[in-house]
């Protein structure tokens, strides 16, 4: 007999073959089992998996505006607190990274100010996937969209992905980790660590889009190990304000392994002064190394 948790999202839904949301929505309830609640913004996760009447959840879901998703999870603990029954049943977020790093900033800021017992998973896709691929604050730096094409006046997306688990910490998280659906076991882990751990806790999982970045859906899982083997995407954990894990990698990749299978980064190729633009990115891979001691 397989001890392999139950997947509780169930299939047909309409996500797209290769589809990040669906692994990182699917790896969080296997880590969380059927006594949880989820709320869910508006975005690629909700709307591929809620075409009304259907849905694919197998646990109480329910809806949020991008605005609202950390207040509903806040009111959800207080009522479950004010029932006696806190401690039990989980109580997951789950949003895009547009939801979380832009739109959803405030209430969130707000829930964990207030140290409401919940775990908020950030989907980070790179950008705004189910409206056209637009740019969000977690887009890394040349990456093109619709909202910052490459062309002539640009290589694209000019400013530095968003620190969202640096932000988090600063609000005094007991438990914060990165980690990605390209390493199911180590999101399952860390997905039911922040369960465990009382208090507001928070999982940043990268989550590579076949769609908004341009890649053959067969090549999700090995776009997401590129990021993490070149550096660019470090997966560790905090505890208390402190890094106490981190995955380490022996040989780090040369970045354009990562950059040339992706339409997003394609300009890099093809664009006079391109070598310069992939050496600042390799700039932000060394830098990674060593901030992190990967
Ligand atoms: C306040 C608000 N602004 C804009 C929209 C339109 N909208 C719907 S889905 C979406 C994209 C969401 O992006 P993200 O949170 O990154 O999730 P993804 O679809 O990429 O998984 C946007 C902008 C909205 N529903 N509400
Ligand atoms: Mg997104």
């Amino acid at each position: 007999m397989s001890s392999r948790p139950k997947s509780l999202l169930a299939p047909g839904h309409r996500g797209c073959a290769g589809c990040c949301d669906a692994m990182a929505a699917k790896f969080t309830l296997m880590a969380s089992g059927e006594d949880c609640i989820v709320i869910n913004p508006t975005g690629c996760l909700e709307v591929m998996t809620t075409p009304y009447p259907e849905s694919s959840w197998e646990v109480p879901w329910i809806h949020s505006l991008f605005e609202n998703t950390a207040a509903v999870a806040s009111g959800i603990e207080a009522a479950l607190k004010a029932k006696g029954k806190i401690g039990k049943t989980k109580i997951i977020a789950m949003g895009g990274d547009g939801s979380t790093l832009d739109i959803g900033i405030r209430s969130i800021s707000g829930a964990f100010e207030r140290g409401h017992d919940f775990t908020y998973v950030c989907i980070d896709n790179e950008a705004y996937m189910n409206t056209g691929v637009q740019r969000s604050g977690a887009t890394p730096f040349n990456a093109s969209t619709t909202t910052s094409p490459a062309g002539k006046v640009s290589f694209g997306n000019q400013r530095p992905k968003k620190n969202m688990p640096a932000i988090i910490a600063a609000h005094g998280s007991p438990y914060i980790a990165t980690t990605s659906v390209a390493y199911p076991k180590d999101m399952i882990r860390k997905v039911k660590m922040a369960n465990e751990t009382v208090g507001p806790t928070y999982i940043h999982a990268h989550a590579p889009c076949t769609t908004g970045w341009g890649f053959d859906t067969s090549k999700t899982v090995e776009i997401g190990k590129l990021a993490v083997e070149t550096a660019l995407w470090p997966m560790f954990e905090m505890e208390d304000g402190e890094i106490t894990k981190v995955r380490k990698i022996k040989n780090p990749k040369p970045v354009e392994d990562y950059l040339k299978m992706q339409r997003r980064f394609k300009h890099l190729f093809t664009m006079k002064g391109g070598e310069e633009e992939i050496k600042k990115i390799q700039v932000i891979a060394d830098k990674n190394v060593v901030d992190f001691g990967l």
